[in-house]
């Protein structure tokens, strides 16, 4: 891929770093991070700054029947637009940068674009997905999951969260409910700016990723249930004790990934489990528990692998429930298999970073992104700039400024080469080189 870059044009990397302090002012928490849950009070909160932004930039703002937000500045045709976007919704113990990075990259490249008097030949749009992160209403990436289509939109507006909200009870009460209906119509082409959240860009010193695809995700909800009885009393021979099953199954999926992992090719496909919620009842200390409630994350960029694993699981938990007499029910709360992004997206990311100077990386991406669900409609892929330390889903969770204008900047060009590719066919021919003269 051959990109020609817009000479000259960058973004405001201060505008940019400004607003993501901003946003990141919606639902503080201890150490500088955010908690915006979907469908919160915080959430519309940030909900309501971001679309502030979106119309005084005078962008044609739709909401849609899942509370997606798109904002679209014309092109010189219509039809569909190059988009881009993500998700300003967090998890509890939120960062900064995670979502909300390529919502207001995007605003950040449409306002260049306006404010240097560039006309694209294609419309351009921003947009931020509902519930991109699925931690109060399973599963991730719901929004732009009904947005491609990929779940009626009926489904989902019955979903009930972990504190026993209904989505479209919340959607209504925090007055977004749009009218745009889903599936949404399909972009020409959508890039998505995001933090890499894992360690790999920066232990190896190279500013961008350009992302090749997303690995599978699997959730499974596990709900044991036994015989609650007295901690003190009662013979160990004789207990059906849900928190010994949940804790040994907490056990077994860190011991799968790392077999897993140490029969694979070295540095191969990489298996990750995660057990991140755990409760039990009644949770007291001089209690057997009656039952047990923990969550199963599993994930793979191979689907053979991940169904390797969550066989395995089952047949674990199936297992050891039977030898300890208490009863498992499950409950998938989310099951995406790998994705793969278009190689004309993913070459033209690489080539627009390195024509801006920048040291760049094909690489995979551990989390899920609401990318991989737009790439079921279109071409995508996917721009990552370093997280400090890998960390991120930690209010620790940072980005040096000069990488997040980097990324910025990468996805301006981007989205320009795009605008400038016939991407429908299959031979790719630009509709024009962009120069200063040109496009004024
Ligand atoms: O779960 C994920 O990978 C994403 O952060 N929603
Ligand atoms: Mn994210
Ligand atoms: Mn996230």
């Amino acid at each position: 891929m051959n990109a020609e870059l817009h000479h000259g044009l960058r973004i405001d990397g201060d505008r940019l770093l400004r607003r993501i302090e901003d946003l990141a002012a919606i639902g503080p928490i201890d150490g500088g991070g955010s908690c915006r849950l979907a469908l919160t009070d915080e959430d519309r909160a940030g909900r309501d700054l971001v679309v502030t932004w979106m119309r005084d930039l005078g962008l044609d703002v739709t909401i849609d029947a899942i509370g997606n937000v798109i904002g679209m500045r014309a092109g010189r045709t219509d039809g569909p637009p190059t988009m881009t976007g993500s998700h300003i919704d967090t998890v509890r113990t939120g960062g900064r940068y995670d979502g909300n990075l390529g919502v207001l990259a995007g605003l950040e490249v449409i306002e260049t674009l306006e404010r240097n008097g560039v006309q694209t030949e294609h419309p351009v749009a921003v947009g931020f997905f509902t519930d991109e992160e699925g931690a109060r209403f399973p599963p991730d990436m719901l929004g732009s999951l009904v947005y491609v289509g990929g779940m009626a939109v009926e489904e989902a507006l019955d979903i009930e969260g972990i504190d026993g909200a209904i989505v479209g009870a919340e959607l209504d009460r925090i007055g977004y409910r749009g009218t745009s209906p889903c599936p949404g119509p399909s972009p020409r082409a959508f890039v998505e700016l995001h933090v890499e959240q894992g360690p790999v860009l920066e232990a190896e010193g190279i500013t961008i990723g350009a992302v090749t695809g997303v690995q599978g995700i699997s959730w499974t909800e596990l709900t044991i249930t036994g015989q609650s009885n007295h901690a003190g009393t009662t013979p160990m021979e004789l207990r059906h004790d849900p928190g010994y099953v949940a804790a040994a199954v907490a056990a077994h999926v860190r011991d799968l990934a790392v077999r897993m992992n140490a029969a694979g090719p070295e540095g191969g496909d990489r298996q990750v489990g995660t057990v991140g919620r755990l409760e039990l009842e009644p949770n007291l200390v001089n209690v057997v528990a009656a039952s047990a409630s923990m969550t199963v994350d599993l994930r793979n960029t191979d689907e053979a692998l991940l169904q390797e694993a969550e066989a395995d699981l089952a047949r674990f938990v199936a297992q050891t429930a039977a030898a300890e007499g208490v009863t498992v029910t499950e409950r998938t709360l989310a099951r995406f298999e790998p994705v793969t992004f278009d190689d004309r997206v993913v070459d033209t990311v690489a080539d627009v970073a390195r024509r801006l100077g920048h040291t760049v990386k094909h690489m995979p991406s551990g989390a899920g992104h609401d990318a991989q669900m737009l790439a079921r409609v279109c071409p995508t892929g996917m721009v990552f700039v370093p997280s400090r330390d890998g960390v991120s889903h930690n209010p620790a969770e940072h980005t040096d400024p000069a990488d997040l204008v980097a990324g910025a900047d990468v996805l301006l060009q981007t989205m320009l080469a795009l605008d400038g590719l016939s991407l429908d066919g299959a031979t790719l021919q630009r509709a024009g080189l962009y120069s200063e003269e040109s496009d004024r």
